[in-house]
């Protein structure tokens, strides 16, 4: 379902934009999404008013990720543990995806954005799923950033799901590589993530691409994720370059692996 492509691997990018000419901008970006009940509780809102929030966040930020050249945003949209939330939280969540789009998609187009979307997405509700697989079809010739929406993603299940897929190939153990297990994830043929960001304090992964996460510059911002903008974007890409420049001389892995 996913279809292969190269992208520049395990190099990153030179910045599209003057005002971050001397960075080196990550080609992934992925992002775990975090705070938005807070965000609301804060302001004495029901947390669905911090879901709603969050969506305009993320056309800000990935409009911010296309013009620093950041080629690949992967967003943790919803977790397989998200389901234990209470039904009427999880009802809403699932119609974000459709309202999301029913608002942006037409300018995600227009950017010549490509949509994606990783997860076990056979569970999802079908008006969920169709206004997904919808923008998937509409956006797949775009050739600009691609915008890849986890969708009841689990690092977890992804790894059972890949060494099922393994045996019922019926390799042989010797035959098991790496790549093997690389090329069996649910997750689309897509470079690793080179930066991970977490907001909302939590300074945890939750499950979330861990295998793709082996070498990633992770950074974890106080920041709500409805509060995070431009600014903070570049603040995290910033970082990551710096780290970029200290340790760009050594070879990946050489030093405290
Ligand atoms: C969701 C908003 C972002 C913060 C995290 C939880 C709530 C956008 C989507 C989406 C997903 C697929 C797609 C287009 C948009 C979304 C869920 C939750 C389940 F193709 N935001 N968002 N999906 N939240």
């Amino acid at each position: 379902m996913f279809e292969k492509f190269s992208l520049n691997k395990g190099k990153t990018a030179m910045p599209k934009h003057e005002d971050t000419k001397s960075i080196s901008i990550p080609n992934h970006v992925a992002i775990i999404m975090d705070g938005n009940g807070r965000w609301a509780k804060k302001r004495g809102l029901p947390r669905i008013a911090g879901h709603r929030e969050a969506m305009k966040t993320i056309k800000r930020v990935t409009k911010e990720a296309d013009r620093l050249g950041v080629k690949v945003l992967t967003l943790y949209a919803f977790s397989t543990e998200n389901w234990k939330r209470p039904k009427a939280e999880v009802d809403f969540l699932m119609k974000l995806p459709q309202q999301f789009l029913n608002s942006y998609l037409k300018e995600l187009i227009e950017q010549n954005v490509q949509v994606k979307a990783m997860g076990d997405l056979s569970r999802l509700p079908t008006y969920t799923l169709s206004a997904v697989n919808d923008a998937i079809e509409k956006t797949k010739a775009n050739s600009g950033l691609i915008l890849n929406f986890a969708l009841n993603y689990g690092s977890h299940a992804e790894i059972v799901q890949a060494v099922k897929k393994i045996i019922r190939e019926a390799h042989s153990p010797e035959d098991i590589s790496e790549k093997m297990i690389a090329d069996h994830m649910i997750s689309p043929a897509l470079p690793d993530p080179d930066l991970l960001i977490r907001t909302g304090g939590e300074i945890r992964l939750s499950n979330f691409m861990l295998w793709q996460l082996a070498y990633t510059e992770l950074y974890f911002s106080e920041e709500y994720w409805p509060d995070f903008n431009e600014q903070s974007l570049q603040d995290a890409v910033r970082a990551f370059s710096s780290r970029q420049r200290r340790f760009g001389g050594l070879a990946e892995g050489s030093e405290n692996p």
